[in-house]
Parts: structure tokens; C-alpha cells; sequence
């Protein structure tokens, strides 16, 4: 173990990522001290007795006297006390550069590392299936939810690890042996003011020291800053894509998997899935295994997820849509032969919705805008938009509307946060009154 033995440590942030930097000092008998600028962070309950906190704001007389600062991913670096420290000398990391300085003192042990604007989670777990499924001891964590010191203890071979632009940011001792960018589109422009070549500059940081870097060939800003290793998946070209008429997955130019043996839906998911085969061959797993594991995966839930098909009408649950990016590839992948009913709503972080026209011009599509943003989203197709302030009035209506062939599909473009708990409450939501909605059209129509 790394010995920060007589240090100052202080840890900002008492949510999941403040608790486990906290156990990890405190198993080396070092006790740090804890702030939060909430008043009552989520993580206060499960804190340690003898560990000092301080809540409400932060505390500069302790930040300027410590020699190790831990900043968790939800506080940004360019707050003013922070800078103030930085100034002073004082070092500050995340939990991610805690992971890495100790897997670094074991040779034998090997890092995948995954970021990027959209797919992070879905390749990060199918990634982790693969390697499980070949029999390797894998731990799965970082952004996903699971903060990565907590894999420590399993003493894994294989760390595949989802890491989020605000964890690169504090993480300077990665050494993965593949790391990737999906792909960079608009998200989180409150905290890069000076907008998206400042978040994908965080993004970038996972490339360094990477053995070998998966870069999105149809990407730029995928693409690493240095020269590298560099192997890549893409559309139709790159090492690994897909061929025409996205039938196959091609890898080094072998159609290697029918798209119609997998059970992910959408072109989206499939250059989903030909990431992590690119990430697989890396890690020496056997093809075989990879491609079977590959195509059975189910995909997770909220995420362009097909939750009701009744009476001909698909309805598609894609709550965890929450920026832009992630709708554009929801309306690429989605197959609709009548009419298309799109739900977008919530809060947009100041997006630029603009990028879904050419999606929606042409199309026989009709808007139904709800939450704090539903105004600012009219204004993208308003011939064809109907304002609601909820989810659930909008779909009262949807479901007056619908008819065989139609697809009704929630994809946001925004987060949830103004009038939910969170993405999956969202998606529960939209299920349940799908779910309701068609029980009562199943009625009448027998009716
Ligand atoms: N906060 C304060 N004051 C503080 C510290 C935090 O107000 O002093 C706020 C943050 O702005 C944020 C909330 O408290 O709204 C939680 O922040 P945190 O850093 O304590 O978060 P954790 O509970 O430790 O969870 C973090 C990640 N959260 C964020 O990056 C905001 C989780 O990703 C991640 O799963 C977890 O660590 C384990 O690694 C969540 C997320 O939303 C899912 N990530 C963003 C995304 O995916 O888009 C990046
Ligand atoms: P993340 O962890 O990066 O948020 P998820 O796998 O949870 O990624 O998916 C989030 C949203 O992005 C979902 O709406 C999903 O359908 C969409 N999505 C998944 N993969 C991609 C991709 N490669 N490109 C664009 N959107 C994607």
C-alpha cells in the first residue's frame, strides 16, 4: 500500500467517493478531515466517529494547512479555494489517482479505462461481462457507481474502469492498458466554461501513458493529443466497424458477427459493441468467447430500451439521455413506419438543441416538450410541437394519438433533475404509463 503515514489529508465531498477515500486513509491509520459545502451531504450517516468534518462551505484554514487534498469528481477545481491551495503548493487528486498509484505497485495487474460523451456505462459493463465470462477475476467500477478504491480488496487481474471528464481532470498516474474515448459531444458546459475543447482536454488525459489508445476514427476529438498506440473503431472504417448496411461487425477486415445475432438495438449500440471487442482483443480474450458474450448481452435499462410493443406500438424507454449526443443516436437507430412520438424534456444543462433539426426535418414526427427546458425544445420543430408541463400529461395525449406502426420514444436530451429524482425515476415513470396507457386502448378496442 501506498503510505501517506503523517500527512495532512483532507477530503472533499462526503458523497460515495468522499466515504471510500476516507476508508482507504483510515485503514492506514491515517485520519483525514472531511468537508462538504452541502449542509447535509449524503454520506454524513455512514462517516466514521473519530474523523473531523466540517459542512456548509469550505474550510480554507484547512485546506491551506493540508499536504494532500482529495477533491471529489461533484467539486470543480477552478472553485476559488481550490485555486487558493493549488497556489500554496498544496497537491490535490481524486480517488481515481489513489486507485492508480496502488495498482501501479502491482505489475501484473491491467486497467481499462473508458470515458466519453455517451456509452460509457453500456461498454464499461459488456467490457467487464467479456472479461468475467473468460474466467478472469475482473472488478467493474469508477463513474459506473462503484468508486474504485472499493476493487481494491478483491485484488482483481482485470480493472475495467467507466471514468467520468471531472475524474480525469484529478488523475495524473493512469497506466491503462487500453484506454478510450467513445466519442465527445456537448455535456456539462457549467463546468468548462471555455466550452468543448476544455472538456475534451479533460477527456484526453486517460491516453496518457496508455498502452494502447481505442480512438472513434469518425471523432476528432478522440483522437490522442501525442503519438500513440493507436487502434480504432468506426462507422465503415477504422480496425473494427461496421460493414454496409451495418449487417456485420467487422474486425482487421473479417465480418466477424451478424447484427441481427445481437440483442442490442441500435447503430449506436453496435459501435458500442464493436469498442469493447476492440478492447477484448487487446486483453488476449479469446474471440470466440468475446462475440458470444457480445450477443447475448442485453443491454441496460433506460437506455434505448424497447419496454412495451402492443397493438403495433413500440414504445422506447431512453431516459438515461441526457445531453444532446445521446438523442441524435437514439433518432439515428430508431426504426418507425408510421409516425414517430418524441418526448423531450427536463433540464438541458444550456445545451444547443439545434443539432436534432436534420433528425426531425423530413420525418413524420410530432414534439411533445415537457419540464423547465419545454419551451426552449418547441422552438426546434413549433408546427409540430405540443407543450405539456409533465411527462404524464404529455403521454395522456400521446396515447389519444397513436396508432399501429407508431413508435413513441422518450429520449430527453436533458437531465431529469428539475422534476424527478433521477433518470431511472423518469424511465420508471414513462414504463408505468405505457404500461397504463395501452391496458385502457386494449379495452376499447375490444370494445
Ligand atoms: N457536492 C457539493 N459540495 C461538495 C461536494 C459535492 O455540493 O463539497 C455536490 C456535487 O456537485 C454533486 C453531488 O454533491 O451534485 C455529489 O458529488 P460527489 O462528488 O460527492 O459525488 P459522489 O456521490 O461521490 O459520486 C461520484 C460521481 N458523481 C459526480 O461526478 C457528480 C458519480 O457519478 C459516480 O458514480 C461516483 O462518484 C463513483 O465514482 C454520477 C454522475 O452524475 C453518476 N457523473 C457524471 C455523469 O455521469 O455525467 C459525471
Ligand atoms: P454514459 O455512461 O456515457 O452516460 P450509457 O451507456 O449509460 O452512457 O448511455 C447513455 C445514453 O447514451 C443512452 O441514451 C444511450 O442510448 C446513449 N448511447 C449509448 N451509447 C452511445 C454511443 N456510442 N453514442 C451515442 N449515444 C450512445
Amino acid at each position: 500500500m501506498v503510505s501517506y503515514q503523517g500527512k495532512q489529508v483532507v477530503v472533499i465531498g462526503l458523497g460515495i467517493t468522499g466515504l471510500s477515500c476516507v476508508d482507504y486513509f483510515l485503514a492506514q491509520n491515517v485520519i483525514p478531515k472531511v468537508i462538504d459545502t452541502r449542509n447535509v451531504p449524503s454520506g454524513l450517516d455512514k462517516l466514521d466517529k473519530k474523523v473531523p468534518y466540517y459542512l456548509g462551505g469550505l474550510n480554507l484554514d484547512w485546506l491551506l494547512a493540508a499536504d494532500l487534498i482529495i477533491a471529489s469528481p461533484g467539486i470543480a477545481l477552478s472553485t476559488p479555494e481550490l485555486q487558493q491551495a493549488m497556489a500554496n503548493g498544496v497537491e490535490i487528486i481524486g480517488d481515481i489517482e489513489l486507485f492508480c498509484r496502488e495498482v501501479n505497485q502491482q505489475t501484473d495487474k491491467k486497467i481499462v479505462a473508458i470515458t466519453g460523451s455517451n456509452g460509457k456505462t453500456t461498454v464499461t459493463t459488456l467490457v467487464g461481462d467479456i472479461v468475467k465470462a473468460a474466467g478472469i477475476n475482473v472488478g467493474v467500477g469508477g463513474n459506473i457507481g462503484q468508486p474504485a478504491l472499493t476493487l481494491l480488496e478483491q485484488n482483481c487481474d482485470v480493472y475495467v474502469l467507466e471514468l467520468s471528464s471531472f475524474q480525469l481532470e484529478t488523475t495524473y498516474s493512469l497506466h491503462a492498458t487500453v484506454a478510450t474515448i467513445l466519442n465527445v459531444t456537448e455535456d456539462h458546459m457549467n463546468r468548462y466554461p471555455q466550452g468543448l475543447m476544455q472538456y475534451a482536454a479533460a477527456k484526453q488525459k486517460i491516453y496518457l501513458n496508455a498502452r494502447y489508445c481505442l480512438i472513434n476514427q469518425d471523432d476528432k476529438l478522440t483522437f490522442p493529443p501525442h503519438d500513440a498506440n493507436v487502434i480504432s473503431f468506426g462507422l465503415r472504417r477504422g480496425d473494427y466497424h461496421l460493414s454496409d448496411n451495418d449487417t456485420y461487425l467487422v474486425a482487421q477486415g473479417e465480418n466477424v458477427l451478424a447484427t441481427d445475432k445481437i440483442n442490442l438495438i441500435g447503430r449506436h449500440n453496435y459501435l458500442n459493441a464493436l469498442a469493447a471487442l476492440a478492447i477484448a482483443d487487446k486483453l488476449a480474450i479469446d474471440r470466440k468467447s468475446s462475440l458470444t458474450t457480445i450477443a447475448h448481452f442485453q443491454g441496460l435499462a433506460h437506455r434505448f430500451e424497447l419496454v412495451l410493443k402492443k397493438d403495433g406500438i413500440s414504445w422506447i424507454n431512453d431516459s438515461k439521455a441526457t445531453n444532446v449526443g445521446s438523442t441524435e443516436a437514439a433518432l439515428n437507430s430508431v426504426v418507425c413506419h408510421g409516425k414517430l412520438f418524441l418526448l423531450l424534456g427536463g433540464d438541458g444543462k444550456a445545451a444547443d438543441f439545434t443539432p436534432l433539426l436534420p433528425y426531425l426535418q423530413n420525418r413524420s414526427v410530432e414534439l411533445f416538450c415537457f419540464g423547465r427546458d419545454r419551451f426552449i425544445l418547441a422552438k426546434l420543430l413549433p408546427e409540430s410541437t405540443t407543450v405539456t408541463e409533465t411527462l404524464a400529461q404529455a403521454m395522456q395525449i400521446i396515447a389519444t394519438k397513436v396508432k399501429t406502426g407508431d413508435v413513441v420514444l422518450l429520449s430527453p436530451a436533458c437531465a431529469s433533475l428539475d422534476q424527478f429524482k433521477n433518470y431511472i425515476e423518469r424511465g420508471v415513470v414513462f414504463r408505468q404509463l405505457a404500461e397504463k396507457l395501452t391496458e385502457n386502448m386494449g379495452i376499447s378496442s375490444c370494445q
